[in-house]
């Protein structure tokens, strides 16, 4: 992937990278999921596509057993054919508007994703501009809770094993609104 731009916060690099988050070599990528783990479209749909059916069958095994994830959480499968190791499954908001919790329930994703990273001890992870695509929230308005929500982990958790936090998003468009907004 492009590295465009680089920052570090408290010893923790975080890149913003533009590239097909399934070629990432991160120990996981963040899979931008809804409720039901149904991996149709957009991201979700490319990883199932590089990385194989075993992705959705272990997504579908989690419903069975769990019912939905809320939105706002996030579940780790293996990553099948792909390079890294791990999917974090992160259900962000779908965007009504604004007023139905979006912001709070997008920071709780992206916070999640970094959660389950860390709980796996891994060093980096690479994660997209969740909910900004098909679920229709405002790329400008998600930079700065993505921005939050990193920085607000790392305050937290200054012993994590985690190193690089890579936000890496297909489209030009994406990617230059975090190249340019995007601060910790
Ligand atoms: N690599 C990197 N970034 C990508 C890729 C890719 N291969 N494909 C898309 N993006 P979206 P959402 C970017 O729509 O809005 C699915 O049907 C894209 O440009 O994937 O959370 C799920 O199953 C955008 O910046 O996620 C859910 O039902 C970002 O990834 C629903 O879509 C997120 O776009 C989730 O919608």
């Amino acid at each position: 992937a492009e590295v465009r731009k680089e920052l570090e916060y408290k010893g923790k690099k975080i890149r913003i990278v533009k590239g097909d988050i399934t070629r990432e070599e991160a120990d996981a990528i963040v899979n931008a999921a809804n409720e039901y783990l149904k991996h149709g479209g957009g991201v979700a749909g490319a990883i199932v596509r590089a990385g194989g059916s075993v992705i959705q069958e272990e997504s579908d095994r989690i419903v069975q057993e769990r019912g939905r994830i809320p939105t706002g959480e996030a579940v780790v499968t293996g990553a099948g054919k792909l390079k890294a190791k791990y999917v974090i499954h992160a259900v962000g908001p779908v965007w009504r508007g604004g007023s139905h919790g979006e912001d709070e329930l997008l920071y709780k994703a992206v916070y999640n994703a970094l959660l389950r990273a860390h709980e796996l001890k891994l060093k980096s992870i690479s994660m997209p501009a969740i909910s900004t695509g098909i679920f229709g929230f405002p790329k400008e308005r998600a930079v700065g809770i993505f921005s939050k929500a990193i920085k607000d982990f790392i305050d937290q958790h200054p012993d994590t094993a985690l190193e690089e936090i890579r936000i890496c998003n297909i489209d030009e468009e994406t990617t230059k609104i975090f190249e340019e907004k995007f601060s910790v």
